[in-house]
């Protein structure tokens, strides 16, 4: 951006922040104003627990017990996943459910268990119900994996909605992950977080809590096994979290702890125990398998709050390609609206958009776009018109339209809670793919609402439709963003049916993978914004959200050249890799902060362009198996304690340990090393696992491990897919899958098997087909020979 564009673009935000000062004023007491007269008050609760049991009815996969003051409802589903609801609640409607609760394990039945209790025992794991009301999960070995109390519900006197409170115990080893994207993580620390979805107003930093996406979804893992846990509830609370404490030997250990205290919604969870990766896959299938981006969403995006006009959007791609660097893809923020409105372009500085995208598709450059869900509130714009015939927008309990503040002024909001206005939205990107957009970039969609006080989104009386059933925004904010991503997907869907679409969104709750992924949203520029990054990319992926990455360099200010060097070469190794900033943020374009760090983020981007197969094979097995691309280092052991507190390093597929530099100053780092024989991909030093140990990280490189026995699929020089193969431990085998992407439609393409073993003193590596082996169709390199 030249000077000029500068400041105008910084003059117009200026003067929309100045004249939305008094709106923002207004918009907040419009919003006090709605919540007093438009929600019931709170008058005097009753308190109420289940109480005994009385009865019980056996049904399929579990059964119904009848206490004497509420009832529990137990499914086993044949993946393994448990279901329980208080109160007659079933596992629909859900928004996080990807289709039908899946079918009831026949297997599975009730009997009656001591004490007057009663079990359900299941192939993989076994729930034990006291008379009282707790409710445990069990290991098939009987190790008791959480044990959920007997919940409390406190009652309006005059009827309506109760507010719940679920307290649990998990054994005293067990550590906590999930909850969405948090950033104090990845390993949650004991403390309160908040389920309610939020758009800081700044820049966030560790310590900052909710964000933008918040799901109760806890992963947790412990000696006896780990087991996900969702409370289906999507409703304001808040989860406590206490890591439990053992008595050294002594018997008197103190149990983890979890509570939850919702605001509303029904009372009912989903208990998934196994593996890991059997979790995961559970877990997928339950919420919906993650959705496969198109390839050239896997490669390097630049982006920009501010380009301000084509020729400047030009002037980036032109440094990138004169600088040698790789780029897939380019993203216009909302300087490219005509005065900050969601589907239109600014003619006087994007006169030629259609033209200027075919031009950088020539040059295999994709141009995402950047789609708020908030409509300037004014007769004459098209999507307000629209929306108006479609009765489209968010109303009060008096029928009134809600109007908030964002960047065009006085907006309305889409109810994406409502079939026929994702529909309608839906339809909306069709302006888009016409202005030559190949991808969408959600954003604001908390939904947020600028506010002088109190909360910046819709009032909670707000009215919403969800599907039919009608609520107010208390339950339908936490999905808003999820319906939105709906929409559009299922739009673009419809528009382009030989594409697959790509939707990333800032906000989302459970299911949101279905869609497509996210990003970590404004984060601070600073080493601590840094380390956030992985850890909101490593709980989203727990919680069943793999594609995602931060705003490399961070979203304000001017990082350093070391701290931009830093986020870069971990950015390199994450699913979004994206640089982005905030309009009055410095420079991110890997030229302008000298010689050194140009040459080392070409390093990083000439990599992540070899390893693009490897990530579309990560994509696929996502999809497929709901794996994530980053995992834990403990993904494989969760029993590994010194694994489990591990934080600053992850595994990047069955391949590859990544250890990112997250301090300043450092030239080498310690990496804790799973079971097995690794190699520093770099030198082709060796190193065997479990230990903990010193590896280099200078400057040019973080430290990136190979598993012995492992096979990378990699792009040749010539473009072709390459078997990168590393040699297996000395007698051991190995072996992975590769899964070519056949373009970036909807063909379904071939898993590939590979077997790698010794014969004297050379590897061999064969692809298993059903009945026999056969030769690699790939060129294979053996690395990590040494001199053997
Ligand atoms: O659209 C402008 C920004 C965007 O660049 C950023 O990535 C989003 O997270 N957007 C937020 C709105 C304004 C933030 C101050």
């Amino acid at each position: 951006m030249d000077g000029r564009d500068l400041v105008r673009s910084m003059k117009a935000v200026g003067s929309v922040r100045a004249a939305q000062g008094l709106r923002t004023v207004r918009a907040a007491w419009r919003r006090r104003r709605a919540d007093a007269t438009g929600l019931p008050p709170r008058g005097a609760e009753r308190a109420r627990v289940p109480g005994q049991v009385r009865d019980v009815e056996p049904g399929p996969g579990g059964g119904t017990l009848r206490f004497s003051r509420s009832q529990l409802r137990i499914i086993v589903a044949v993946n393994g996943a448990v279901f329980w609801g208080w109160d007659g609640a079933g596992p629909e409607p859900s928004y996080a459910l990807a289709g039908r609760c899946p079918e009831p394990d026949p297997r599975a039945v009730l009997e009656p268990d001591k004490d007057g209790g009663w079990r359900v025992v299941a192939e993989r794991v076994t729930v034990v119900v006291s008379r009282n009301g707790a409710v445990e999960v069990r290991t098939p070995g009987g190790v008791t994996l959480r044990r959920a109390l007997p919940p409390r519900w406190w009652e309006p006197v005059g009827g309506g909605r109760a507010r719940w409170l679920q307290r649990s115990e998990v054994p005293a080893d067990a550590c906590f992950f999930g909850l969405g994207g948090r950033v104090s993580g990845p390993r949650l620390r004991d403390g309160t977080y908040r389920l309610w979805n939020t758009d800081p107003g700044r820049a966030f930093a560790p310590g900052d809590d909710p964000l933008y996406i918040t799901m109760p979804v806890q992963f947790v893992v412990a000696d006896a096994g780990s087991h996900l846990v969702f409370h289906d509830s999507t409703w304001d609370g808040t989860v406590t979290l206490r890591e439990g404490e053992e008595g050294a030997g002594s018997g008197h250990d103190r149990a983890g702890m979890s509570e939850l205290r919702m605001d509303g919604g029904p009372l009912r969870c989903w208990v998934i125990v196994g593996t890991p990766a059997r979790v995961l896959l559970a877990w997928a299938s339950l919420t919906g398998a993650p959705a496969l981006p198109p390839a050239w969403a896997l490669g390097h995006h630049h982006a920009r709050w501010g380009f301000g006009s084509e020729q400047e959007v030009r002037r980036i791609v032109a440094g990138y390609q004169e600088h040698g660097l790789p780029l897939d893809v380019v993203h216009l923020d909302i300087d490219h609206y005509d005065a900050h409105q969601v589907f239109t372009v600014d003619q006087e500085h994007f006169p030629k958009l259609p033209e200027l995208a075919e031009e950088l598709r020539r040059d295999g450059i994709r141009l995402v776009s950047i789609v708020d869900p908030a409509v300037k509130a004014e007769p004459g714009n098209d999507v307000y018109d629209s929306g108006s015939a479609e009765d489209a927008f968010v109303r009060d309990g008096s029928g009134e339209l809600v109007r908030g503040v964002v960047w065009p002024g006085d907006v309305v909001y889409p109810d994406f809670t409502h079939a026929r206005v994702r529909e309608w939205w839906g339809g909306l990107y069709e302006e888009r793919l016409a202005q030559g957009f190949s991808g969408f970039w959600h954003d604001m969609n908390e939904p947020t609402s600028f506010a002088a006080f109190g909360e910046p989104t819709l009032p909670r009386s707000s009215r919403h439709a969800l599907e039919g059933r009608g609520g107010d925004h208390r339950e339908a904010h936490n999905v808003y963003a999820l319906c939105m991503a709906m929409a559009g997907y299922e739009g673009l869907r419809e528009l382009a049916p030989q594409q697959r679409p790509f939707v990333f969104s800032r906000s989302g709750w459970v299911g949101m993978q279905r869609y497509g992924g996210t990003w970590s949203g404004d984060v601070a520029t600073g080493w601590p914004g840094l380390r956030a990054s992985l850890s909101l990319v490593m709980g989203l992926g727990l919680c069943g959200v793999p594609y995602s990455g931060p705003d490399v360099g961070g979203f304000d200010g001017s990082p350093s050249s070391e701290l931009y060097l830093r986020w870069f070469q971990l950015g390199a190794y994450l699913p979004l890799f994206r640089t982005h900033a905030s309009l009055r943020a410095g420079r991110r374009e890997p030229w302008e902060f000298g010689a050194e760090v140009l040459e080392h983020a070409r390093v990083a981007l000439v990599e992540r362009r070899r390893l693009l197969p490897y990530f579309m094979t990560l994509a696929h097995l996502a999809r497929r198996t709901g794996a994530p691309y980053v995992r834990p280092l403990w993904w494989g052991a969760p029993e590994d304690r010194a694994l489990r507190d591990c934080e600053d390093a992850f595994l990047l597929g069955d391949c590859l340990l990544v250890a990112p530099v997250l301090d300043p100053g450092a030239d080498r780092r310690a990496v804790q090393l799973p079971r097995g024989l690794w190699y520093d991909t770099a030198t082709e030093q060796t190193y065997e696992g479990p230990a903990q140990v010193l590896v280099e990280a200078p400057l040019s490189r973080i430290p990136v491990l190979a598993r012995a026995g492992s096979v990378l699929p990699v792009r040749g020089d010539d473009g072709a897919l390459e078997l990168e193969v590393w040699a297996p431990a000395p007698g051991r085998g190995g072996g992975g899958l590769v899964v070519p992407d056949v373009g970036d439609g909807w063909e379904e393409s071939e898993i590939e098997r590979y077997a790698v073993r010794w014969e004297g003193s050379r590897v061999v590596v064969e692809r298993e087909d059903a009945d026999r082996m056969g030769e690699p169709p790939h060129s294979v390199r053996v690395r990590g020979l040494g001199d053997r």
